[in-house]
């Protein structure tokens, strides 16, 4: 078995996780201290956002120099000494590849802008406006208005999906994608073990840019465009084929059919791609901004398509949020004190136990809970300013654009990991960069791992669990009680046996007769409520979840 479709990947975003100086910004050094934490959890891989050299507009994803580390995080020995210590500690280390634009201070970019005939010009998107008009209509993904930034030195836009500090690159320029595999082959070579790939579904562009017509989205213009699956072909011959990577595209747009290309088990391109279909779960008129929650029967639907679609053709990823998502907990179970970590047992259990590789997002393994940002001089990330000015426009007050912005927006999944219950929470003794969540008195790394019953002691279970149960990796997944709207329910099934995963996701107690779906359990191998009843009576209390053997 391949080790990239056995393997726990632990993501660390990096300004938020340890900080080892004091100045509010966690950093590579800090990243160190806390690798026994990280063995103990029994994670195998790290997933590090940015840290290369950028003026940090969007938080590392506007890279000014490829090469480099931002000294914000530490130097290259730093980072090197991290990637010793990590694969002594049996634990790979993938980096964040930022290759659908740079940012604006990129050498490349500098160049570029200067005439129309720098050798750099064609790096990057340019067009002429309409008349005094951008080239088209399309608008930000950050909501900040048009893609194009028009320039006077040359008198013409460039593109920015993004904000317009992260011009995007033209992948059309054989030069410009050698410069990429290059740069990934500087990295590789230096011990780093792959690649999550931010927006790389994007990277092809239509060459006629055409409007978006009303109502329709500017992501799936572009997603999955023309050329896409020739340059990861290119990419993986010319560069990735040469170590033993693992690599996930982040893969906005993308359908069951595309991921079957992007992921697909003859290994021409990547490994696996995250999908946006959950994410989308929640959005609505207002983009995402809004208090709509997700409902179960939607995402059972989504889950039970995706891991069929893939059985057998490509693999899946398996993750509840990330550093531009909100607080798993928060946003799928409850976050309540009665309720928070049992529903984030639930969560892992119900979502890991799939088929794919898991993702855990720093926090989720504490049942780190969405934050409250009680005034806009707490937000910090670009996104979130512009949809408080967009959502005020619009005549929303003030405290609920706030409210939705706390729980929808990025900022809240990237307050500061919460380590202990001291002042800074163990993440800084210095002023943190963003606020830290109050609740990091009750909710932090040491009175978890004390505590027996803890988020963190299940996750560590639930992960070995995974490990040494091959089922989970290749079982055959069977969705049961499928029109049930309070439980989900699946079976994993091999040649050896059978098991079933089932969990209520209410905040009541279910009734379950597994006679209904002629399944005969015969004993329960985990759960997240001590003492269960439920193979005696039938009964799920609110949120338990279980893992059954069946007879
Ligand atoms: O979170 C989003 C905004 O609502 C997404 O649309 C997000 O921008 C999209 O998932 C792409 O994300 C990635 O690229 C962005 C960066 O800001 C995100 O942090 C990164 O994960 C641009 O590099
Ligand atoms: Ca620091």
């Amino acid at each position: 078995m391949d080790w990239q479709k056995n393997c726990v990947v632990y993501q660390i975003y990096p300004k938020s996780f340890c900080d080892s100086n004091g100045d509010g910004i966690g950093d590579i050094p800090g990243i160190i201290t806390k690798l026994d934490y990280l063995k103990n959890l029994g994670v195998d891989v790290l997933w590090i956002s940015p840290i290369y050299e950028s003026p940090g507009f969007d938080n590392g994803y506007d890279i000014s120099d490829y090469k480099a580390i931002d000294p914000i995080f530490g130097t290259m020995d730093d980072f090197l000494r991290l990637l010793k210590e990590a694969h002594e500690r049996g634990i790979k280390v993938l980096l964040d590849l930022v290759v659908n634009h740079t940012s604006n201070e990129h050498e490349w970019f500098k160049q570029s802008r200067t005439s129309k005939d720098n050798p750099y010009r064609d790096y990057y998107i340019w067009k002429d406006g309409r008349g005094d008009k951008p080239p088209n209509n399309w608008t930000d993904f950050f909501g900040g208005g048009s893609c194009w930034e028009y320039d006077a030195a040359t008198n013409q836009y460039y593109l920015h999906l993004f904000s317009p500090w992260q011009p995007d690159l033209n992948w059309e320029n054989r030069k410009l994608r050698d410069e990429i595999y290059d740069m990934m082959d500087f990295w590789l070579s230096r011990g780093v073990d792959g690649f999550r790939m931010d927006v790389i579904s994007y990277i092809s562009k239509p060459l006629d840019f055409p409007d978006v017509k009303e109502g329709g989205s500017v992501s799936f213009l572009v997603a999955n465009g023309a050329r896409v699956h020739e340059y990861l072909r290119e990419m993986r011959k010319r560069v990735l084929d040469k170590y033993d990577t693992i690599t996930v595209g982040e893969a906005a747009g993308v359908t069951i059919e595309e991921a079957k290309k992007y992921a697909n088990l003859d290994g021409h391109e990547l490994n696996m791609v995250f999908h946006f279909e959950v994410n989308d779960l929640d959005g609505g008129e207002n983009y995402k901004w809004n208090n709509k929650k997700i409902a179960l029967p939607d995402l059972k639907r989504v889950y039970s398509r995706w891991q069929k679609g893939l059985w057998q053709v490509a693999w899946n990823s398996l993750y509840l949020s990330n550093h531009d998502q909100p607080r798993s907990v928060s946003r799928f179970g409850n976050d309540c004190d009665l309720y928070r970590e049992r529903s984030q047992k639930l969560l892992a259990t119900c979502t890991y136990l799939m088929q794919g590789t898991p993702f855990i997002y720093q926090g989720e393994e504490l049942g780190a809970t969405a934050n409250r940002f009680e005034s806009s001089d707490q937000l910090r990330d670009i996104e979130s300013i512009n949809a408080l000015a967009n959502l005020r426009e619009k005549g929303i007050p003030q405290s609920e654009a706030l409210d939705i912005i706390s729980k929808r927006g990025r900022d809240s999944a990237r307050t500061p990991m919460q380590w202990n219950d001291e002042k800074g929470a163990g993440f800084t003794t210095g002023t943190p960069w963003i606020m830290i969540n109050e609740n990091y008195k009750k909710i932090n790394a040491k009175e978890q791992i004390d505590r027996e019953d803890s988020v963190y002691n299940y996750y560590k279970k639930l992960i070995a669990f995974r490990k040494f149960n091959q089922i989970f990796t290749q079982g055959e997944y069977i969705p049961v009680f499928e029109a049930r709207n309070d439980v989900f329910a699946y079976l994993r099934r091999d040649e050896n046996q059978t098991v079933m995963v089932i969990g209520n996701y209410t905040e009541n107690a279910v009734s379950v007769n597994l006679a209904d779906e002629k399944i005969k359990a015969e004993c329960c191998l985990l759960g997240n409520i001590e003492g269960s009843k439920f193979l005696q009576n039938g009964i799920l209390e609110p949120y338990e979840s279980n893992v059954i053997r069946l007879g």
